[in-house]
């Protein structure tokens, strides 16, 4: 059994996915990090950076369960376990082991700063610095779309753990203006990507567990995760010894 401690945001859902394609058996434990939950002691074991998604395979290595964060290990991990969507020919698999980590450096970590500039920074937010990360999301668009050119799916000419890994970031294209007109490629991807049983499978789970979760959020005081300052200081407590 794998035990997803997470929430239904772009690095969630890679491994709901990923969970989903294997047909694994597995469950989704709410971890609100509007809330806080991300800091409480538990987690923190699970995940020391408080950050989701983090699981715990019951049945790890060796027969013991073992624990994990970070998204994209997560994936290489279950890839691994199960032998699937991270092929074994040694160029492939390479090739693919390049855009998740793509994923993993430049994707989600770009299109968050965006979001964050666009969405929540105080004051609303530096100028200079939305004009630089969402320049940089076209820019990131542009180069998936040169690889979905090139390549059938994002990794290589197989659906993989890359191809995960990058759909949910990517969910906001409109938003930013991507057209078919000139990405067509990433939106012939986009459109393979959501006509996958497993894919849509995670987009419903997805709208459920959001609104369970806001649910049950409603008695609780929120959290400011995007004051990092605050973020320090409530990781320095709850790991002071
Ligand atoms: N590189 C990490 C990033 C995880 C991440 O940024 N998670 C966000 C939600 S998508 C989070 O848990 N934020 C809570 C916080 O910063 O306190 C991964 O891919 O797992």
């Amino acid at each position: 059994m794998i035990e997803l401690y997470s929430m239904p945001t772009p690095n969630g859902q890679k491994v709901m996915i990923m969970l989903e394609e294997l047909g694994l058996e597995w469950k989704h434990i709410d971890v609100n990090i509007r809330t806080g939950d991300q800091f409480s002691a538990e987690h923190l074991k699970r995940s020391p950076n408080n950050k989701i998604p983090a699981i715990i395979d019951t049945d790890g290595p060796g027969g013991a369960p073992y624990s994990m964060m970070e998204s994209g290990a997560i994936l290489i991990y279950l890839a691994e376990k199960t032998r699937r969507f991270l092929p074994v020919d040694q160029r492939k698999r390479y090739d693919t082991l390049q855009w998740v980590i793509f994923q993993m450096a430049h994707v989600g970590p770009m299109f968050g700063q965006a979001n964050h500039f666009n969405n929540y920074a105080k004051d609303g937010g530096l100028q200079y610095a939305k004009d630089r990360y969402n320049n940089e999301a076209i820019r990131l668009y542009k180069v998936l779309d040169n690889r979905l050119r090139d390549s059938q799916w994002m990794g290589c000419d197989e659906y993989t753990i890359a191809d995960m890994a990058t759909y949910p970031w990517t969910k906001m294209h409109k938003d930013r203006g991507i057209t078919a007109a000139e990405y067509p490629h990433f939106m012939r991807w986009y459109d393979a990507m959501e006509a996958r049983p497993a894919v849509q499978r995670n987009n419903a789970m997805a709208t459920e567990i959001r609104e369970r979760m806001n649910k049950a959020a409603e008695s609780k005081p929120p959290v400011n995760i995007y004051d990092t300052k605050d973020n320090a200081a409530r990781l320095a407590q709850a790991t002071s010894r």
